[in-house]
């Protein structure tokens, strides 16, 4: 295998508006990441995912983007941002960027264009379709409810929209629209940013006859994933991006990609793969019910195990995953995947074990450090995701009561993972001088970085630990290279797994029972490499607590 820079790094998200506000109108900032970038090399972080940062009205907070080479004037300036690049490079950090090109912000020039004159040039920037039988053109589902063609004012057009009617799809058969991202896209990589998160990008290929689909909602539309599963010949698109683009330059690039084919894999994420990598969703997709999270039921330890054990055997041999517990559309992981008696600090060390000594690029996300949680709220009022509002309404018309429906929202709603940042134990969390543009988690007082930074059993000191132990010289190229074998598969609520490689053999063991287990270890002896309960070397049994995940090197 043809070693890439960026195999070895571990990697953390940042959502920028609700990192670190410093000029005091509650939105985080550019500087508040620079702020906080010697904080993020202690805790061991080498490349940072900034979710978008680019002019946008903010409908869907930025990822509606209005200027692709302006910074939002909410998140600072351009000179803010090469700091902040600047910055990251002196600290030996790579900064990568959220790019958004299935669609755009209804208020970018090209579509205001396209409204102007709606059988001109800038329409085909777009896709404007005649309608059909006195409505839109076909049956398609937005990803945020209702219908996802928008009439287009004073014709008989209508134009799509796969996520808000103001995120109108970007027409990838237009040459010219290709050529205008390419452009932008090789314009950041030429101000030496490392690379590119990529969004939604699996939406980029339609069928554009843009025919019907079977309806899978009450509503009588049909979801996009059923265009996107049948459509072929995304990859023609991605493996020209990539040589016009990232490939240039080495770049990083990581998919966000839902309904891919199964067989997709290698062509995605394969030795010359459209990715450098790409997320693993397989334990995230089982908390989706069959109309969006209204209607999904919790997830037990045993299926994510499973999920997770499968996408091993699926990608190993293919390249790497990146691997994540949470990110700003997923709720806390910590609040998701751990049963009630583990929501607790020891759970959040546990988790993270298992997550981030997995094979592939561990990306933590903001607050996943300190094991931040979900946010029950009291109305949907307090509520500013789009999507959150579309699922609420939707559990309301299916007959749920008001109360279930928020208490959908307070496991599902991606709200959870943007509440602010909980630095202190002051007011909002040390996140704002002002009125945050969403309430923190009234946890915070108790779970802060500071509270935990004082405290050497904390989750934050684990997670250091953790990342430390995976980067460190003696272990970094089983942790990056080794085989992952899972072990103990049959033990419920067990996660196990083995990391190997020629020179050595390392157990990641955790117990998510309510009661103590015993393992009969595959060596005579094994060296405690990590805890997150008091533990000493062992003979050939081991005995986890409940919640207890050791990190073993096998002798
Ligand atoms: O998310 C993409 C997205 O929402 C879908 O892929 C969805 O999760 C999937 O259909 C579930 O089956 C990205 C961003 O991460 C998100 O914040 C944006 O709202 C969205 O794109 C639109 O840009
Ligand atoms: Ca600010």
């Amino acid at each position: 295998m043809q070693k890439k820079w960026w195999h070895d790094k571990v990697a953390y998200q940042i959502y920028p508006k609700s990192f670190m506000d410093t000029n005091g109108d509650g939105i985080g900032d550019l500087r508040g990441v620079i702020s906080k970038l010697d904080y993020l090399k202690w805790l061991g972080i080498d490349v940072i995912w900034l979710s978008p940062v680019y002019q946008s009205p903010f409908v869907d907070q930025g990822y509606d983007i209005s200027d692709y080479y302006k910074i939002s004037e909410v998140f600072g300036t351009m000179e803010d941002f090469d700091e902040l690049l600047a910055e990251t490079k002196k600290r030996n950090m790579y900064l990568v960027m959220d790019l958004v090109i299935n669609h755009c912000s209804d208020q970018h020039q090209w579509f205001q264009n396209a409204l102007a004159d709606p059988y001109g040039e800038y329409a085909d920037y777009f896709y404007f379709r005649k309608g059909k039988n006195g409505g839109p053109p076909n049956n398609l589902r937005s990803n945020f409810g209702g219908s996802a063609w928008e009439p287009v004012p004073g014709t008989d057009l209508y134009y799509l929209h796969l996520f808000a009617k103001e995120q109108p799809d970007l027409n990838w058969t237009n040459p010219t629209v290709v050529q205008e991202l390419y452009t932008m896209v090789n314009w950041w990589l030429e101000k030496g940013i490392s690379g590119f998160r990529i969004d939604a990008i699996i939406n980029i290929k339609k069928d554009t006859n843009f025919p019907d689909y079977p309806a899978d909602g009450e509503d009588g539309l049909a979801s996009a994933a059923q265009m996107l599963r049948s459509v072929n010949g995304v990859g023609t698109y991605l493996e020209d991006l990539k040589h016009q683009t990232f490939e240039k330059y080495d770049a990083f690039t990581v998919g966000e990609v839902f309904d891919m084919k199964p067989d997709e894999l290698a062509e995605f994420i394969g030795e010359n793969g459209h990715f450098s990598t790409m997320f693993d969703f397989s334990q995230h997709v089982l908390t989706y019910g069959k109309h969006g999270w209204y209607d999904a039921e919790p997830v037990t330890v045993e299926q994510w195990k499973k999920a997770v054990f499968q996408a091993h055997r699926e990608a190993d041999p293919i390249g790497f995953y990146s691997t994540i517990i949470e990110n700003h559309d997923e709720p806390r992981g910590c609040s998701t995947y751990l049963p009630e008696y583990a929501q607790n600090s020891l759970g959040a060390k546990l988790l993270g074990t298992v997550s981030i000594l997995r094979r592939g690029l561990p990306f933590l996300y903001q607050g996943q450090e300190i094991g931040m949680t979900n946010c029950q709220r009291n109305s949907i009022e307090e509520y500013d995701d789009i999507s959150t509002r579309d699922q609420y309404s939707l559990a309301l018309s299916q007959g749920l009561s008001p109360e279930d429906a928020l208490a959908r929202c307070a496991r599902y709603s991606r709200d959870n993972a943007r509440t602010p940042m909980q630095w202190n134990g002051g007011s909002n969390a040390g996140f704002t001088t002002a009125t945050p543009w969403l309430a923190p988690n009234p946890n915070y007082p108790q779970l802060n970085l500071d509270v935990q930074m004082e405290d050497p059993d904390s989750v934050l000191h684990y997670y250091q630990k953790l990342v430390a132990l995976r980067k460190s010289p003696d272990y970094c190229k089983t942790f990056v290279y080794g085989s992952f074998q899972p072990v103990f598969e049959k033990e419920k609520d067990v996660i196990a797994y083995l990391r190997q490689d020629e020179k050595q053999c390392i157990l990641v063991a955790a117990n998510l029972r309510k009661d103590a287990v015993s393992l009969e270890l595959p060596s005579e002896t094994a060296q405690v490499l990590l805890s997150n309960l008091p533990a000493s070397d062992s003979g050939k049994i081991i005995c986890l607590q409940s919640c207890q995940a050791v990190v073993l090197k096998l002798k």
